[in-house]
Order: structure tokens, then C-alpha cells, then sequence
């Protein structure tokens, strides 16, 4: 215990203790401190202790005895495991967190899911991966797979969105349903693929792109699935692809149709230069966009040819190309 002095008393104390912590560290040592003698005759200690615990932190300490009713302590805490690879997903810091918020939409969303906990949508809005993969494997015995994508999958990742958007939902969390819907998309299309593969006849070929500097690809993966499923030979470019790319490729598959997706209002230039391109070296490619951002107005005054709100107005655009 390396002791902690008043530095009311000695405006030196909290050096000598960081240093000793520092040194007994570095030489293999476990510490423990009673943090909060610090501040002894100050005000507002707890700036002062919470400060000097996160120091005390970084110094080596393995231990602290601290108030663990003290918010601005607890906080400190947390926030050091996450700033130092301490707190898996962010999950602790986000839980302490939430206590400090009022109502939010997440906790709304969890309460909705609780009626049913072992539901597609609360292993969605809550990340669980294997669940989410587990439930609809289970699901797809007795139910269409496009229904338990627009009733079960776009839905909870709409919760998390706007869980997002009210600073309910954080990166971490987002990423983590994410990857779950992943997993749930990734059974859906294992099924898809087993009964499409019988009943597919060659059609047109089909390009498809998440614009540059955006990331999405959830809605551009199903787009793609539905497709192949209705038998368009489709070419993925993955997402982030650079507007030249997109048209090299049409240009080189001399292809009839392309799909773009966007999902944001800062990618939404990408995508109007891309379209720009795709125009001046295939002018008879018919260009397809879609995304959450984009509305059929928007989609003519960047000058695409079609705007497809869902995946199956997407697929009936194609077939009416294609004929
Ligand atoms: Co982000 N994200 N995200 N995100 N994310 C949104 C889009 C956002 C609306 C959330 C919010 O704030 N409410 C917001 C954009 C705000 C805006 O610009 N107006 C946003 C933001 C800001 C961001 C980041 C910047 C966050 C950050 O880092 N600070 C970052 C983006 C980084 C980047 O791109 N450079 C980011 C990151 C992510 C994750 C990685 C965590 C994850 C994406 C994972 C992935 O795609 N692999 C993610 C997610 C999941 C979302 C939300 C929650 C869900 C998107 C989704 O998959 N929806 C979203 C909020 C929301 O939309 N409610 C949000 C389900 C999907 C099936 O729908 O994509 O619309 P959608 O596709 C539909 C139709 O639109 C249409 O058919 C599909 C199927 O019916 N369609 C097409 C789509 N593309 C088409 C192409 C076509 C035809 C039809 O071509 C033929």
C-alpha cells in the first residue's frame, strides 16, 4: 500500500504516490490504495480523487479502495477499461452508462423483446450472433425466408438505427446487431440457395455496388440474394468502390443493368458521380439505386433511371429490363 497523503498538506503527495506505484509496477508488484485521502480538505473531492485514481490507474495500481457510490469515481473506472482494452464491446461501460440515462429507446426496445426472450429480434437488437444464426435456422422450417427478412431482420436493425440516432444505441452496439443480422442472413441464404438452384434460368447480368466511403451492405446483400434467387447473374462489388471501378466493370460485362446502394446523406455525391461515369462509358446501362437515405425525387435528380425502395422492387425493375 503505497499510502496516499493530503496534498492540501503537501502539494508534492500525489507525485510520490504515483511514483511509487509507478515503481512497485514496474517491478512486479500488486498495489492497493485508499484513493480519496487525497483531496482531504478540499472541495468537491471527488474531481480531485477521480482524477487522481485515473493516474493511479495508469501508475500500475492493481487495487483501489474508493466509494463505489460515487458516479464521477465509477465513471472513471469504467471509462479507463475502455480507453485501455479492459471492457470487451464496450459492454460494462455502456451498462453503467445507461444507468445514468432516463428512458431510452434500446431499454424500450429490450422491454418489448423481454415478452419474448428468445425471439429473432431481441438477438438482433442485443448482438447475439449464434442465437440470432440458431433462431432462424430453426424459423426457416416453417416460414418464408424473405417474410423473416422484412418482418424479423429490417425491423430490429430499424430499432438499433434509431436507437443510434437518439444517442440510445452506441457504435459498439451497432456493430454488434450487425453482425448479428449477418448471421441470421447467412442461414437465409443458405436456404435461398438450396431452392433456388433448382428452379434458376439464366437472365441478364446484374452489377451491384455500395457506393464509395460508405460501408453498408446489409441491404445491398439482400438485394443481391433476391436476385440470383429469381435467376440475374449477379456481380458483387462489395462496398466503399470507387465510382471508376463500378463502371470499368459494366463496361467490361457489358453489363445491362446496375444496382447502387447508399446509405447516407454524405455518400449520396458518390453515388450521383458514379451514375455521372456509368453515363458517359455505358450509356445504355440502365442504373438502379437504392438505400435508406435516397427517395424517388433525389434518385431522378442524381439521374438514375429507377429508384428501388426494397429488394423486390429492385427484382421487378430487372425483369422488366430484361424482357
Ligand atoms: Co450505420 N448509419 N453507420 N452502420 N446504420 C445508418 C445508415 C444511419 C441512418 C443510422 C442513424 O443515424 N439513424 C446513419 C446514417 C445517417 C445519414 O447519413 N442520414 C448511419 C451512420 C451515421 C453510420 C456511421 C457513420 C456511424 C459512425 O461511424 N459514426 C458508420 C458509417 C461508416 C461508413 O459507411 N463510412 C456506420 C456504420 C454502421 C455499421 C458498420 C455498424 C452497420 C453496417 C453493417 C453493414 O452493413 N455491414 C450499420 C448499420 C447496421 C446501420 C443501420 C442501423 C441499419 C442499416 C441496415 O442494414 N438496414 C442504419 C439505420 C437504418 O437504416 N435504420 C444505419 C437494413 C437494410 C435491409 O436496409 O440498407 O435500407 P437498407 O436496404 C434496403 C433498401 O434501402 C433497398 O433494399 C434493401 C432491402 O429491402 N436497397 C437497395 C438498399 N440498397 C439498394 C441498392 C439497390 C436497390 C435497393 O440497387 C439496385
Amino acid at each position: 500500500d503505497t499510502l496516499a497523503m493530503a496534498i492540501s498538506a503537501d502539494p508534492m503527495a500525489a507525485e510520490a504516490t504515483l511514483g511509487a506505484l509507478r515503481l512497485l509496477h514496474e517491478n512486479g508488484f500488486k498495489t492497493s490504495l485508499g484513493v480519496s485521502n487525497i483531496s482531504f480538505g478540499l472541495p468537491a473531492r471527488d474531481s480531485i480523487n477521480s482524477i487522481f485514481f485515473s493516474q493511479a490507474l495508469l501508475s500500475g495500481l492493481s487495487a483501489a479502495i474508493m466509494n463505489p457510490y460515487s458516479a464521477e469515481m465509477m465513471r472513471t473506472y469504467y471509462a479507463h477499461k475502455a480507453l485501455h482494452g479492459m471492457d470487451e464491446n464496450f459492454a460494462d461501460y455502456i451498462r453503467f452508462s445507461e444507468r445514468y440515462t432516463i428512458t431510452t429507446a434500446t431499454s424500450e426496445a429490450k422491454k418489448e423483446c423481454e415478452v419474448s426472450s428468445e425471439s429473432l429480434k431481441d438477438s438482433i437488437i442485443n448482438g447475439l450472433s449464434e442465437k440470432a444464426g440458431e433462431i432462424t435456422r430453426a424459423m426457416l422450417d416453417d416460414r418464408d425466408p424473405l417474410d423473416i427478412v422484412s418482418e424479423e431482420i429490417i425491423p430490429s436493425l430499424d430499432t438499433v438505427g434509431k436507437g443510434f440516432e437518439k444517442k440510445t444505441v452506441y457504435l459498439p452496439q451497432l456493430l454488434m446487431s450487425a453482425e448479428a443480422a449477418k448471421a441470421a442472413f447467412t442461414q437465409i441464404n443458405k436456404k435461398l440457395t438450396t431452392n433456388g438452384s433448382e428452379k434458376r434460368k439464366a437472365r441478364s447480368s446484374f452489377v451491384i455496388a455500395t457506393v464509395h466511403g460508405d460501408i453498408h451492405d446489409i441491404g445491398k446483400n439482400i438485394v443481391k440474394l433476391l436476385l440470383e434467387n429469381y435467376g440475374f447473374d449477379v456481380t458483387d462489388m462489395g462496398k466503399d468502390v470507387p465510382a471508376e471501378k463500378i463502371a470499368e466493370k459494366v463496361k467490361e460485362l457489358r453489363a445491362p443493368m446496375v444496382g447502387l446502394s447508399a446509405l447516407m446523406t454524405t455518400t449520396v455525391p458518390a453515388m450521383e458521380e458514379t451514375i455521372k461515369l456509368i453515363r458517359k462509358t455505358s450509356p445504355e446501362t440502365k442504373i438502379i439505386v437504392g438505400g435508406a437515405v435516397l427517395t424517388e425525387e433525389y434518385a431522378k435528380a442524381i439521374g438514375a433511371d429507377y429508384y428501388a425502395p426494397d429488394a423486390m422492387a429492385t427484382v421487378r425493375f430487372a425483369e422488366e429490363i430484361d424482357t
